[in-house]
């Protein structure tokens, strides 16, 4: 049968080799929206001027056009997009469903300069998972912020609180990350006695996307190489005079797990920034977001105001210290991209990929007049 039909009917359902791909009705309507058909394929590797593909059967190489048609100035392909491919060139970058950015705050003179397009790490995610040693890695401060970058980028994140074998107590240790995550699901387990994974199975279906984040260290690689079951990721011995793991993770391949689910990892995040577009920290903090709304002052800076409700929750023992002092911080620095009214990588992409969508309709209704 030819394939290329079957993109084309919007009533007919997808084939079974794109949606193991997680392929889903938004890229098949983005497909649809190209003046000619075409047959699309997902990046699972590369960067720069060589990307590998997958059209359903043998992976192979590519290399991006050197003006992407149909796509916004300045994206290039990373791995997790579906893309175009023509005669072994990339012609065009399907619209992302969402992008993960390693710092979220970018401003559209960053973007002309091409700074935002580096920080993508990847593309057209359902699931991150925030990777957490029980071991010096253990920080709550730390998940707060991986949370708020998490939901920054409108993702959905999940917890996995790994190397349980390490410690005596895990559970106290998940108990603790529970009470800060409000919602988010917490899943300890341990690699090297694959305790746990099974817990795993539900983000990785077919067609599911996940990737990983955490610090250089945690046990992001170690974990895909025991849901692969062979030894895929290079990983780090940790130094125990630091207790930091070697940046070993070169690549950021998307890879197929046995269930059919596709993971892909990442080298650890040394710094984070973010802005607010989601009303991020509204959502990593929703117990103090909720006290200041009864706080007297309307601008109530939760630090020194009397009738302040959050102070009190403090005092109370409510609230800890030092979560407050973790969303005062988060608060300053989106307070600061505000200021110099920044915009996110993520709203930034949004934006763009609606101006494509109207070039590409403008065309078409100009092609039917003429
Ligand atoms: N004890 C224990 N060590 C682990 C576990 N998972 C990873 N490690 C170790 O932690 C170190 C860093 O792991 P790696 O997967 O490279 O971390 P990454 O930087 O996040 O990819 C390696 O020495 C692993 O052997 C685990 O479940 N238990
Ligand atoms: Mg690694
Ligand atoms: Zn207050």
């Amino acid at each position: 049968m030819d394939e290329q039909a079957t993109f084309n009917h919007p009533l007919q359902t997808f084939p079974e080799h794109l949606i193991r791909m997680g392929w889903t009705s938004h890229f098949q309507t983005a497909l649809e929206e190209l003046p000619s058909p075409c047959t699309p394929a997902r990046v699972i590797g590369g960067c720069k001027n060589s990307f590998l593909v997958n059209q359903g059967t043998t992976p192979f190489s590519v290399a991006p056009a050197a003006t992407l048609e149909y796509t916004p100035e300045g994206i290039q392909p990373v791995v997790g997009d579906w893309v175009v491919v023509k005669d072994e060139i990339i012609t065009s970058v399907l619209e992302r469903r969402n992008i993960l950015v390693r710092g979220a705050a970018g401003s559209k003179h960053k973007q002309k300069t091409g700074q935002v397009k580096e920080q993508i790490m990847a593309a057209n995610i359902d699931t991150v998972f925030i990777v957490c040693g029980l071991d010096r890695d253990f920080n709550l401060r730390r998940l707060e912020r991986y949370l708020t970058l998490v939901y920054n980028c409108g993702l959905t994140p999940a917890i996995v609180l790994t190397k349980a074998d390490l410690e005596q107590h895990p559970q106290q240790r998940a108990d603790e990350v529970e009470a800060i995550a409000f919602g988010v699901p917490v899943h300890l387990i341990s690699a090297h006695e694959e305790n746990g994974l099974s817990a795993l199975d539900g983000y990785l279906a077919p067609g599911q996307t996940v990737t990983l984040i955490g610090s250089s260290g945690a046990g992001k690689s170690t974990l895909i190489n025991r849901l692969y079951g062979a030894d895929l990721q290079a990983t780090g011995a940790v130094s125990k005079r630091v207790g930091k793991g070697r940046h070993t993770t070169t690549t950021r391949d998307l890879i197929t797990l046995p269930s059919g689910g596709m993971v892909i990892d990442n080298p650890g995040m040394r710094e984070i920034t973010f802005s607010d577009d989601h009303g991020a920290l509204d959502t990593t903090f929703p117990e103090i977001e909720f006290l200041t709304r009864s706080c007297r002052f309307a601008d109530c800076s939760h630090t020194h105001e009397p009738g302040c409700q959050v102070l009190d929750g403090v005092a109370s023992g409510q609230i800890p210290r030092e979560r407050l002092d973790s969303y005062l911080k988060m608060q300053r620095e989106l307070a600061f991209f505000a200021n110099k009214e920044q915009k996110s990588a993520p709203q930034i992409e949004k934006e763009t990929w609606k101006g494509v969508s109207l070039k590409i309709k403008a065309m078409k209704k100009g092609k039917k007049k003429g």
